[in-house]
């Protein structure tokens, strides 16, 4: 067996492990932060759940920390009370982003994790089947319910070589996302093997597993070997380590090569992750404002390897360079060894241990400017500014851009520089994560007033007529379908509020068509759904009146949150994508019938008059969600 199988097959509960079945495993851990969080603990509290039933869950808090009013304060005090009264561990605002903090405190070789984000992955570098999932998707692994997906094909990517001074792990991933493109991940589990693993340390594994989520894949994994119990060791948690390998010998649905050594600096254009370029054709382009940090990038080693760029030297006058570490054990190691001297002294402004620019929570760049940005995405006015033009790059390439004020191959600048290890022993203070509560009893939950009750749906309708509400076109992302930001962002806890946003970035009026029409559909073509876990791009749209998406295809985590929330998701043929518009009508004449009795659901287009069978493609599991008007309701039944 591989890794991902030996991670599959013990923690399998249900199905077969052939790649597209439908299979069931167990969950060890949870993690959730902040912007998801909320949802997911009033969804786990509904449920009637005294105590959280996994090995370990982590409530982090990183994303939405910037307090310009009362919401995201309270929020926080929210987070902080349920995780005390239901067993689980709360990571304070300033300890640093979930998947850094993960990775260095809590990941387990051998063991599951599923988490509200869509990074979750990052922590498959320490040998764990790593997935991010929709809240309610872990509310219910927290329940002690096993996480369904569909039994991903493995992809073995061979690393051989070793990286030349300048070139990085980013620059790997980079290079996967040029050849696979952010579909090409999609119903796979990225495995990575070879010889250049002996020279990868944990936090480059990192980078390279977080990053997999722009592949849509649905986890990146790395064996547990020597380079684990060096990392697992400095952290002070060598009795969390165990070996994890493939057998010699294992098959793997597909393959192929790269040999490092032979890898350049790159960086991906706007507005997509994978329009990969090598660095050197970008050189000359003017940089205002230059980002390090986000989950991707903000371990100690990155932040190290930057400052030794930046040591000695000035941040070009036109450009504003911050900094985010990616978390406490960060801050506190470059602070005592002296680089956050050398950076401060370079110019750099330091920001919070958080998510901050990554998503929009600051740090907006000005009109018209180019930001280059050492995170994992670029989707298109994610920055906070419209018609931005973000590159994403590795720390090397951010450093050195952010001396010449132009995006800069950053090899001449690291002559003589010795490669950064892994420290051999972390400063490890986890007084900022808080143990859940002993007397929980005695917990009383703080619910400030935009913590506001999530709307379930009733039972799917006999018979639907609806308007098409939308036509997108590929690609669409969840960050278009629900925008994030400083603005937005506060108002997670209060569905109402934030349907108001719904596509406001692409078809501000979209709110408004949607519930004249009382009935909405939305058609999308190839990939719809891709990029963050946020299943407020599901709930909002459902709030507004949507009751079916019909696309080319569809991204995992966000097709599993339109089952979750009882929206149809439809896969459809592209003749039937380009027969239909924006405006038009449709009836599905029995619609209920149809999902609980065939394989197609009939559609009947307004215009033509045509009958077209969809195959709908949900599985036997997926229909009684689908029947029962969401998940949440199919659960209650089951268990009464
Ligand atoms: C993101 O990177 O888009 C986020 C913000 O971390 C999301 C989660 C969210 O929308 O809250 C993700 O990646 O899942
Ligand atoms: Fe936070 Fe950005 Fe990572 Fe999402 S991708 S978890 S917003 S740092």
């Amino acid at each position: 067996m591989n890794v991902t199988q030996k991670l599959i097959s013990s923690h399998l509960v249900s199905g077969e492990m052939k790649a597209g079945s439908e299979i069931a495993v167990s969950i060890d851990q949870t993690l959730t932060q902040d912007a998801t969080g909320t949802m997911a603990y009033l969804e786990f509290e509904a449920m009637g759940v005294p105590r959280v039933r996994t090995k370990l869950s982590v409530s982090y808090v990183d994303h939405n920390t910037l307090q310009t009013g009362f919401e995201n304060a309270d929020d926080h005090r929210f987070l902080q009370s349920i995780a005390a009264k239901y067993g689980i561990y709360f990571s304070k605002p300033g300890n640093g982003i979930c998947h850094q903090v993960h990775l260095e405190r809590f990941a387990r070789p051998g063991q599951t994790l599923i988490g509200s984000d869509s990074h979750t992955p990052n922590a498959g570098a320490a040998g764990m089947l790593a997935i991010g999932a929709g809240g309610l998707s872990v509310a219910l692994a927290m329940a002690g319910e096993p996480f369904w997906l569909v039994m991903p094909k493995v992809v073995r990517v061979n690393l051989t070589g070793a990286l030349q001074p300048g070139v990085s792990a980013k620059d790997i991933i980079l290079e996967v996302l040029r050849r696979l493109t952010v579909k090409g991940g999609v119903g796979k589990v990225i495995e990575y093997s070879g010889d250049a693993l002996k020279h990868l340390t944990l936090p480059e594994r990192a980078t390279i597993t977080n990053m997999g989520a722009e592949l849509g894949a649905t986890s990146s994994v790395f064996p547990s070997d020597e380079q684990t119990l060096a990392f697992f060791k400095a952290q002070g948690r060598e009795g969390d380590w165990i070996e994890l390998k493939p057998d010699s010998g294992a098959l793997y649905d597909e393959e192929f090569e790269i040999d490092i050594s032979r890898l350049e600096p790159l960086a991906a254009a706007p507005s997509s992750p994978d329009k990969v370029v090598p660095v050197r054709e970008l050189s000359g382009v003017a940089v205002d404002q230059v980002c390090i940090g986000s989950c991707v990038n903000s371990s100690f080693t990155d932040i190290v390897s930057a400052a030794k760029i930046l040591k000695g030297r000035r941040v070009h006058p036109h450009v504003s360079l911050t900094i985010s570490p990616g978390s406490r054990q960060v801050l506190e190691m470059i602070t005592s060894d002296g680089t956050l001297h050398d950076l401060l002294a370079s110019g750099a402004r330091l920001l919070e241990c958080t998510c901050g620019p990554c998503i929009g929570m600051g740090q907006s760049p000005p009109t018209g400017s180019v930001s280059l940005r050492t995170f994992n995405r670029n989707f298109p006015g994610r920055s906070g500014t419209q018609n931005d033009k973000v590159y994403l790059c590795s720390p090397l390439t951010a450093a050195a851009s952010a001396l010449t004020g132009r995006i800069t191959d950053p090899r001449e600048y690291v002559k003589g520089h010795a490669p950064v290890a892994v420290a051999d022993k972390y400063e490890t203070d986890d007084s900022l994560i808080i143990p859940p509560s002993s007397e929980p009893d005695k917990v009383e939950i703080l619910r400030g007033p935009n913590i506001k009750p999530f709307p379930v749906k009733g039972e799917l309708d006999a018979s639907l007529k609806a308007k098409i509400i939308l036509k997108a076109g590929d690609n669409i992302t969840t960050d278009d379908i629900m925008p994030a930001g400083a603005k937005i962002l506060p108002l997670r806890s209060n569905i109402p509020a934030i349907s108001e946003y719904v596509f406001s970035k692409i078809d501000p009026s979209f709110p408004e068509r949607a519930k004249e029409a009382g009935s909405g559909i939305i058609l999308g073509g190839i990939n719809y759904g891709q990029g963050s876990s946020r299943e407020h791009a599901a709930l909002a749209p459902m709030h507004l009146g949507i009751k079916a998406v019909l696309a080319k295809s569809f991204a995992r985590i966000h097709r599993d949150n339109l089952v979750n929330f009882g929206i149809l998701p439809l896969a459809v043929k592209a003749d039937l994508y380009d027969s239909l518009e924006q405006g038009d009508e449709v009836v599905f004449p029995q619609l209920s019938k149809d999902v609980r009795e065939s394989a197609f659901v009939a559609m009947v287009s307004g215009k033509s008059g045509i009958t077209h069978k969809i195959e709908h493609g949900l599985t036997p599991r997926e229909k009684e969600i689908i029947l029962a008007g969401g998940e949440l309701n199919y659960i209650k039944t089951k268990r009464a």
